[in-house]
């Protein structure tokens, strides 16, 4: 999966694809360099991010890039019920939620169409959630939290087969958080649904290697390979020829289909 984030604000990319012309051909390079879809993001979830945008806002910058890549895969990153409409109607092949259906209204618009849905894990909200992440054990209760959206995802309709899951790497989560969870990630593949995992220029990187988000490249497709290694089917990536490579390898070692 590649990221495309159509927002003046992404921690990594913010303001390079905000022209609609950019973000179109932006995710018609990641198709090329080997990307199976495309993640489309008009509001960002960094960490402080208020997460202020209106609807209508989002729309107006994710319509034109909608409508521009017809012929391409495409999930939408939003936790808004009035933009999963707009984009299942425009033909998205996945929502991409964040906040795991929870907004009045989400379930319903999900419930409506056929696409598939990514319910990810988040303590908190963004503009709080690195202050002072807390668990007991943050595999069980990540765990804990996703079979129970499953349930009520599937109470409410969606079919299993549309499900993906996603422990929200760096969403309310210290290093320490995330690193359990990517050494556990199998476990959340256990759950009978495929696991996205998305570490892709994260500020845990950073704090593992001491660099800036535009020199993480090495870090984010060694933990991508970690995480395909561990069960993770879907890897949420901005720099998809270099995740590709690196797959490919694992690939012909033998340890997942490429
Ligand atoms: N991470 C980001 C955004 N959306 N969705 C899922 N399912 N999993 C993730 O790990 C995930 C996500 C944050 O990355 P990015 O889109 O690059 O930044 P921003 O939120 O600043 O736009």
């Amino acid at each position: 999966m590649g990221v495309v984030n159509v927002t003046p604000d992404s921690f990594s990319d913010g303001g390079r694809f905000l022209d609609p012309a950019a973000a179109i051909a932006h995710a018609h390079r990641l198709m090329a360099e080997g990307a199976d879809l495309i993640d489309l993001g008009a509001e960002s979830s960094r960490p402080g991010s208020e997460m202020v945008v209106s609807a209508d806002e989002e729309l107006r910058r994710l319509r034109p890039v909608l409508q521009g890549l017809r012929d391409i895969p495409l999930s939408v990153d939003t936790v808004k019920p009035e933009v999963m409409r707009v984009a299942l109607a425009e033909g998205a092949a996945m929502i991409n939620d964040i906040n795991a259906l929870r907004a009045p209204g989400a379930l319903a618009a999900i419930a409506a169409g056929d696409a598939a849905v990514c319910l990810m894990h988040m303590q908190g909200s963004p503009g709080t959630m690195q202050r002072q992440p807390a668990y007991g054990d943050v595999v069980a209760e990540v765990k804990a939290f996703l079979r129970q959206r499953i349930d009520d995802v599937c109470a409410a309709g969606i079919a299993l087969e549309r499900v993906v899951i996603d422990p929200g790497f760096g969403f309310g989560k210290t290093l320490e958080h995330n690193l359990d969870l990517l050494r556990h990630l199998r476990q959340f593949a256990a759950l009978g649904v495929p696991v996205l995992a998305g570490w892709s220029r994260k500020s845990s990187l950073g704090q593992i290697t001491g660099k800036p988000a535009g020199e993480r490249l090495a870090a984010s497709v060694a933990a991508a390979l970690i995480a395909a290694q561990n069960g993770a089917a879907i890897l949420r990536v901005h720099d998809v020829a270099a995740t590709r490579d690196a797959l490919s390898v694992l690939a012909a070692v033998g340890k997942i289909h490429d």
